[in-house]
């Protein structure tokens, strides 16, 4: 096989001896910060010279004989300058430090003991050879010129078409457009075969992201802190997130807690998070909890800054702010930067170092398991390998919501593939975990960007769930502060399995998805982060508080009674009060790449969280017992008929063509009156337009009177346009048609049409479900079982329900 990496098993540390580092003393300091003097106490080294040009791998393992691993930490250096070449900083002693390395360079491998037993953890090291190029033995790949390009796509047809073609569509975009990554001449070809109009954004995106680096050490050279809570004026590598995050905890027990989550990486790292709550460790105290989590997407950086700056600023607030520490104190907080560390590390250590012309791999979204790979793109670690940037699953279209649907691709080197099944994944199943676990009743899922709070359904087929008010005015009042749109995501286009899609309808639990910023993936660390963040210009929230205060809105409503369920009574102290539901997700009919559709699968959740009484009344913040999935779907009862439909005339005359507007404004028009209550109730419109031939090009826009486009269709290569506006405000309104193409220029094509009305969709409501309570005795006997229904906002008194189950349930069901 022509691979792309040689491994070298010659080049792993020399003996079994050589392999253990050892050190009696436990310090704990950073590893990378600095390469420390031989025989400095808390750590050990070893000296190694690189034998490749390509990767070096250290990687450290607890020792067999130790019986708990305690942490270690491991940095490696470049023996010359003393610059850090690679450093993994996790919570236990599975670290794997990873980087480019020149042949002949010499280097320091540097372990350090932070905490624990452990005097001892076995160490290993591989040089892994990367052809000069970075690309496969033989003929080198042609170098590829990256670009960010934006696509003209009036419709949401025109939208979920585009997403159809398997391009690396962004989520910034309005009515009429929206913004693509072109990677290579590939994608170049695929978008020039569509049809699809566009004009080129950013022209190299590889220049642009050698500017943001230099840009960014500009800043950090001239701020000595910035305004964020940790002062921070560079982005973080992953080892910073995982150091911060377990020194955030040694320097405030009590209030803060590091913990490594349950399922490790396919490269097998350690995903770590962080929970702040006043007596952090008893986290069956009953307080409703908010989740925050960033990096999803590996090239997404700020999103996980603006995670960890919220748990600094939590931590510091907690002490010097009185209204976070009322905050705090009512809740429990939890945060996990990096959802996705294996694709962050590839994507934040690629440039310059990596070869960005050719494997892009700073721009890489997926995570990186090779499993669902063709064997020729399965080999090599995720750094380098023959599939480049593109091998790995979506984890933001592998959750079980509708999970296989549109939206999301079945091919593996697609940005959004949608993995070998729902909750395929690592990083899927560990924010699984949590949300399962714990009453989490407020999840944000920060992502970049686009200036967007986006709350479900993701899929416009899928009806707003009965919540839909509350739901709608909390993202509405976070968007009031960062400045963003808040909409339902599906509003953009249609997307299955991501986050808040099956957190939300399987728990009820709040979830928004925040597209932090206007521009780029990760722009430069002042503008994506600081200015994002503290709401400073040149960010959408400039002067409303930014992400900041919309997160603290995120917390406030988390300790607010109305916006959850809440269950009280009393029991003795030390019984272990459980909640259990269990209940099948359903997929979407699962797509298939033929394009037909397989049924959908059905994925057993189980939430199950537990409280320990303190003795005497306990109040149990909770999720509601039906889940919205069940619950029904918002809607409106008509208060009167649809208006009737109305007939269009083509006006007389036909306009020249015309493929630069609403620059030129050449064109035709026709106007139509909507009629309200009392005389009808719309719940929507539609304009219509036909013509005979796909070679015609017809655009349609839509005015109100004030002169603001409404809705717009503007496809090429069909015969046909449709432009719907929802709920549509009484008032003129005003179509106007652009002759873009005709096929027979000798001919004219033109176009009938006309406007049709249709009645709102009134709510549906279901069944209630229950919520199964138990209690269990110190001595672990069940002791008392109850069926508990709370919906939102409501409170509901469970008795004595470890003394006097049975009667206690009388009583309830009696009132
Ligand atoms: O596509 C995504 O996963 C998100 N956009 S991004 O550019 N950050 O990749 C948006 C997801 C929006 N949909 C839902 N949250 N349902
Ligand atoms: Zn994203």
């Amino acid at each position: 096989m022509a691979g792309l990496l040689i491994t070298l098993p010659g080049a792993t540390t020399a003996g079994a001896a050589e392999n253990v580092v050892r050190t009696d003393q436990s310090v704990p300091r950073s590893c990378f910060a600095a390469l420390l003097p031989k025989n400095t106490a808390g750590t050990d080294r070893r000296e190694l010279t690189s034998t490749v040009d390509g990767l070096v791998q250290a990687r450290l393992a607890p020792s067999s004989d130790t019986r708990q691993e305690g942490d270690w930490d491991i940095a490696v250096f470049d023996k010359d300058t003393g610059a850090v070449v690679a450093a993994s900083a996790a919570l236990r002693t599975h670290e794997m430090a990873e980087s480019f390395v020149k042949k002949g360079q010499k280097l320091v491998l540097q372990a350090c003991r932070y905490a624990g037993p452990a005097r001892t953890a076995v160490l290993g090291v591989d040089f892994l050879a990367l052809s000069p190029q970075g690309t496969p033995t033989g003929t080198p790949a042609a170098a590829q010129k990256a670009q960010m390009v934006r696509v003209q796509t009036p419709a949401k047809q025109d939208k979920d078409r585009l997403l159809g073609l398997g391009l690396d569509v962004t989520e910034k975009g309005d009515a009429t457009s929206l913004d693509v990554v072109v990677a290579n001449d590939t994608d170049r070809k695929t978008l020039a075969d569509s049809g699809f109009k566009s004009s080129v954004v950013t022209a190299d995106l590889s220049a642009k992201s050698v500017e943001n680096a230099k840009t960014d050490k500009a800043y950090a050279a001239t701020t000595a802190s910035s305004v964020l809570p940790s002062g921070r004026t560079s982005y973080r590598h992953l080892y910073d997130y995982e150091y911060e995050i377990k020194e955030l905890a040694r320097k405030n027990p009590g209030l803060v807690s590091a913990f490594t989550l349950p399922y490790p990486t396919w490269e097998g790292r350690d995903v770590v998070g962080i929970e702040i709550a006043t007596d952090v460790a008893n986290v069956k105290d009953g307080k409703p909890v908010d989740f925050t989590m960033g990096v999803h997407h590996a090239r997404e950086w700020p999103a996980g800054e603006h995670a960890m700056e919220w748990a600094y600023e939590l931590t510091n607030g907690y002490r010097k702010d009185p209204a976070i520490r009322g905050l705090v104190g009512k809740t429990r907080n939890i945060v996990v930067p990096i959802v996705n560390p294996d694709g962050f590390e590839i994507s934040r250590e690629a440039e310059p170092k990596g070869d960005f012309s050719r494997f892009d791999y700073e721009m890489k979204r997926k995570n990186c398991n090779v499993a669902d790979s063709p064997a020729a793109f399965a080999t090599g670690v995720c750094k380098a390998n023959p599939g480049g940037r593109e091998r790995g699953t979506d984890p933001n279209r592998n959750y079980a919501g509708f999970w296989g649907g549109g939206g999301a691709s079945t091919v593996w080197r697609n940005d959004t593939f949608r993995g070998a099944g729902p909750f395929s994944e690592p990083e899927t199943q560990n924010v699984r975990s949590i949300v399962s676990a714990r009453q989490v009743t407020n999840l944000i899922t920060l992502h970049t960007f686009s200036n967007l709070v986006l709350r479900v359904p993701g899929v416009a087929a899928v009806r707003p769930p009965l919540d839909e008010p509350a739901y709608k005015a909390l993202g509405d009042k976070m968007a009031s502060r960062n400045g963003y749109v808040s909409e339902p995501s599906w509003a953009l286009y249609d997307t299955t399995g991501s986050t808040e899609d099956w957190s939300y309808w399987a728990t009820g639990g709040w979830g928004f998805t925040f597209e932090i910023g206007n521009v780029e993936f990760h722009p430069p660390f002042q503008t994506g982060v600081v200015a994002e963040y503290a709401g400073l210009a040149p960010a959408a929230g400039a002067g409303k508080g930014g992400n900041r205060q919309g997160f603290l809105d995120m917390l406030a409503n988390a300790a607010d009674p109305a916006a959850h369920s809440t269950l009280i009574g009393s029991a003795p102290k030390g019984y272990e009060l459980k909640l259990h539901k269990t209940f099948q997700t359903p997929t979407s009919p699962v797509l298939q790449p033929d394009g037909s559709t397989k049924p959908p699968i059905y994925v057993t959740d189980q939430l199950d969280s537990k409280l320990t009484t303190t003795g005497g009344r306990f109040a149990w913040s909770v999720n509601p017992s039906t889940r919205p999935y069940v619950a029904g779907r918002y809607g409106r009862d008509p208060q009167g008929p649809a208006q009737p439909g109305v007939a269009v005339a083509n006006p007389a005359g036909f306009p020249a063509v015309n493929t630069n507007y609403p620059v030129d404004q050449t064109s035709e028009s026709f106007t139509f009156h909507v009629d309200g209550l009392p005389k009808v109730d719309n719940g929507k419109f539609s304009v219509d337009v036909a013509w005979a031939s796909p070679d015609t090009d017809w655009d349609l826009y839509v005015y109100d009177a004030a002169g603001n486009l409404v809705t717009s269709s503007a496809n090429g290569g069909t015969t046909s346009e449709h432009a719907t506006l929802f709920d549509p405000p009484a008032g003129d309104y005003k179509a106007v048609m652009v002759n873009y193409a005709q096929a027979d220029p000798a001919k004219q094509d033109d176009w009938t049409g006309g406007v049709s009305f249709a009645s709102p969709i009134p709510p549906t409501y279901g069944p209630k479900e229950a919520y199964q309570l138990t209690c269990t005795s110190p001595r672990g006997q069940l002791v008392g079982v109850a069926d508990v229904y709370a919906d939102r906002g409501q409170t509901v008194d469970v008795g004595e329900v470890c003394t006097r189950s049975a009667r206690a349930n009388k009583e309830r069901n009696a009132r």
